[in-house]
C-alpha cells in the first residue's frame, strides 16, 4: 500500500507529529468552478485550514501515486486542465493508478483516500446524492454509499436541489449516516440556508460535532458522518430564484442528453452561467465556510484524542 501514497512534506510531518488535518477533494477544483477561480479558492482554501488550526490535504490521483496534499504548482495543473482530467470516483481509482491516469478525486474517491491516511474530517462544497428522477434512472452518487462504509467526516453546505434532497436524506437514513445541521435545524440546500426538510440533528459547536464523531468510531460504528453548514447569510440565493435556475439548467441539460457522471459538473457550469456569476460566488464562500468549520472540528477531535 505505501508504494501508492505519496504525503507532501507538510502533511508527513502533520501525521508524524499528530496535528489535526482536514482533506480536501480536487473536484471542485478541475470539474466544479471555472479557471482561474478554482485555483485561486483551491489555494485560499488551505489557508483558511490553517489559519482556524489544521492541516490541509488536498487530494488527487497524479503520475499514478495517491497524493495526499498537493503542491501549488499541482493545484495550478489541476485547474488549468478543467475538464481535461478524468473526475475519479472510487470506481476509477484503481484503473487511473495502474495506468499512471491523472484523476481530479470526488467526495467519494477522496473519502477512501483520506482513509488510507488516517484523515477523519474532510471540507468540499456539495456532496453527490440522489438525483431528481433517480426512480428510473438509477442514478444515485457513489458518494452516498462512500458515506456509508468509510470512516470519514464530510462538512458540506447541504443537498443541492439539482438533486431530489428528500430521497437523498432517505438513502441516508437506510445506510445509517448521521445528517448534522450546524446550528440549523433545517437542512440547508447549498445557495440557500433553506428547504423544506430537517436534519437529523442540530448540534451548535464544533467541539459537539468532534465528540459525537469520537463516540462513533468508540463505539465501532463504522461509516461517515455528514455535517451540513449553512451557506454565510449575506452569500445566500433567494430559493425561488435559485430554484427556477436549476430547473431551466435541467430542462437544457436532458435536452442536451448529457447523463451520468457528466451532469453534476454540466449543470453546475450551466448555474453560473444562467446567474451571471452570481452562484459561483455563493459557491466560493460557501466553500470557505466549510473549511472554517471542518478545521475547527478536526482540532477537536484530535484534542479529543481522537484517532
Ligand atoms: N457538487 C458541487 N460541486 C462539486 C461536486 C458536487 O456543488 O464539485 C462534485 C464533487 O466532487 C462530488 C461530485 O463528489 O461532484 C459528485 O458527482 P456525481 O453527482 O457524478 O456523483
Ligand atoms: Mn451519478
Amino acid at each position: 500500500m505505501k508504494n501508492y501514497i505519496e504525503y507532501s512534506k507538510e502533511v508527513q510531518n502533520a501525521i508524524d507529529i499528530g496535528l489535526p488535518i482536514v482533506a480536501l477533494e480536487s473536484t471542485i477544483i478541475s470539474h466544479g468552478m471555472p479557471y482561474p477561480k478554482n485555483v485561486e479558492t483551491a489555494i485560499r482554501c488551505e489557508e483558511i485550514v490553517r489559519e482556524n488550526g489544521s492541516i490541509p490535504a488536498t487530494i488527487a490521483i497524479l503520475n499514478g501515486k495517491l497524493k495526499i496534499g498537493l503542491s501549488s504548482e499541482e493545484l495550478d495543473y489541476l485547474g488549468k486542465t478543467g475538464t481535461g482530467i478524468m473526475k475519479t470516483s472510487r470506481r476509477d481509482i484503481a484503473y487511473n493508478v495502474a495506468n499512471k491516469i491523472d484523476g481530479a478525486t470526488t467526495v467519494s474517491a477522496t473519502m477512501y483516500i483520506s482513509s488510507l491516511a488516517g484523515i477523519k474530517v474532510f471540507a468540499t462544497g456539495g456532496v453527490g446524492g440522489v438525483h431528481r428522477g433517480a426512480e428510473t434512472s438509477f442514478d444515485i452518487s457513489a458518494d452516498l454509499e462512500e458515506l456509508a462504509i468509510t470512516n470519514v467526516l464530510v462538512v458540506c453546505a447541504g443537498v443541492k436541489s439539482i438533486l431530489d434532497l428528500g430521497l437523498t436524506l432517505e438513502y441516508l437514513e437506510t445506510k445509517g449516516v448521521p445528517v448534522i445541521g450546524y446550528q440549523t435545524k433545517m437542512l440547508p440546500a447549498f445557495y440557500s440556508r433553506v428547504s423544506k426538510f430537517d436534519v437529523n440533528f442540530k448540534i451548535d459547536t464544533p467541539r459537539e460535532i468532534a465528540n459525537v464523531l469520537k463516540t462513533k468510531y468508540d463505539l465501532n460504528l463504522n461509516g461517515g458522518v455528514l455535517v451540513t453548514n449553512p451557506i454565510p447569510l449575506e452569500f445566500s440565493m433567494n430559493n425561488e430564484v435559485i430554484g427556477k435556475v436549476i430547473d431551466d439548467a435541467i430542462i437544457e441539460m436532458d435536452k442536451l442528453g448529457i447523463i451520468g457522471k457528466e451532469q453534476t459538473p454540466y449543470l453546475l457550469g450551466k448555474i453560473v452561467e444562467l446567474t451571471k456569476g452570481d452562484s459561483l460566488k455563493s459557491n466560493i464562500a460557501l466553500v470557505y465556510n466549510n473549511c472554517k468549520l471542518a478545521s475547527r472540528i478536526s482540532n477537536e477531535y484530535t484534542a479529543q484524542g481522537g484517532k
